[in-house]
């Protein structure tokens, strides 16, 4: 089995002249199960879309997240298997020196905060195309949470992001709902109603109306 298109020239071999989703994420592309991206981009490719890779693409310009053209549905975004701060970090907030799942065990291959860069680098690249973020990182800071490296509240990721959709928790019955009701025409604006997703609407509606509420006041 060939691997998945990392380059327009690999997406050329495969005979297409586009991707249905395109995968950005701060782990090398390491073509196994027991790593997130891969296994989902797998599992669409088995469900007939045509996906791709950006392994680690280079945060400082948009040029690499540009390399293999928009995605005809959605891009769909994480930090890695871990979280970049945890990747980064001790919890004695000591920089660590390695990173597993970098080639070489090189570090320094992902930003900190890689969901919110890459997703802020996307939306510079293109503008109208959908964003979906998921992983750990995102996961986790899906509600406003409390954030150990600031030692503060944070608001959830999806508005730091720039995001339009949020996968929580594991992601395979999501995103392939989420891609198969695209494909059949539904505009991605309305899909609000996916089990293990939060929008970016009905999430901006939640913290209205918390803040209007009685309990933000305590
Ligand atoms: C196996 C494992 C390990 C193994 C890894 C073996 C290997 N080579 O893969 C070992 C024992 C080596 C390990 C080590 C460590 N681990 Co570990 N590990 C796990 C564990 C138990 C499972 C991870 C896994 O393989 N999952 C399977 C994959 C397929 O699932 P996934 O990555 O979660 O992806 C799913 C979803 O997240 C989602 N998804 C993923 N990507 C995307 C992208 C998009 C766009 C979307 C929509 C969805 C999506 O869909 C996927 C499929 O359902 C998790 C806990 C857990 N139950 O998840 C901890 C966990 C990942 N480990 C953790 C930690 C802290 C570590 C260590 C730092 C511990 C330490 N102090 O040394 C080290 C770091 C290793 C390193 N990189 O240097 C933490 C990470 C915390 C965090 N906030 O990031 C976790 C979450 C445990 C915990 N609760 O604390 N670990």
């Amino acid at each position: 089995m060939s691997f998945l298109p990392i380059s327009r020239e690999d997406v050329k071999k495969r005979g297409w002249d586009e991707l249905d989703v395109i995968f950005v994420t701060g782990d090398a592309y390491i073509d196994h199960p027991s790593f997130g991206i891969p296994l989902l981009a797998r599992w669409l490719e088995f469900h007939g879309f045509r996906v791709g890779i950006i392994p680690q693409p280079d945060w400082h310009s948009k040029d690499a997240f540009m390399t293999l053209g928009a995605p005809r549905l959605f891009f769909a975004v994480s930090a890695g298997a871990m979280d970049s701060m945890v990747a980064h970090y001790t919890p004695a907030r000591k920089l660590r020196h390695d990173d597993a799942y970098t080639p070489g065990n090189r570090h320094g291959a992902r930003p900190n905060r890689a969901t919110i860069v890459y997703s802020s680098r996307l939306r510079e690249a293109f503008r109208h195309v959908p964003i979906v973020v998921g992983g750990i990182e995102a996961s986790l800071r899906r509600f406003a949470h409390y954030d150990f490296w600031e030692d503060k509240v944070r608001r959830s990721i999806i508005f730091d992001a720039k995001a339009d959709l949020l996968i929580y928790g594991m992601g395979e019955t999501p995103m392939l709902e989420l891609a198969t009701r695209l494909r059949n025409g539904e505009a991605f604006s309305s899909i609000t109603d996916i089990r293990g997703t939060a929008s970016f609407p009905m999430l901006f509606l939640a913290m209205v109306l918390f803040v209007k509420s009685p309990l933000s006041q305590r």
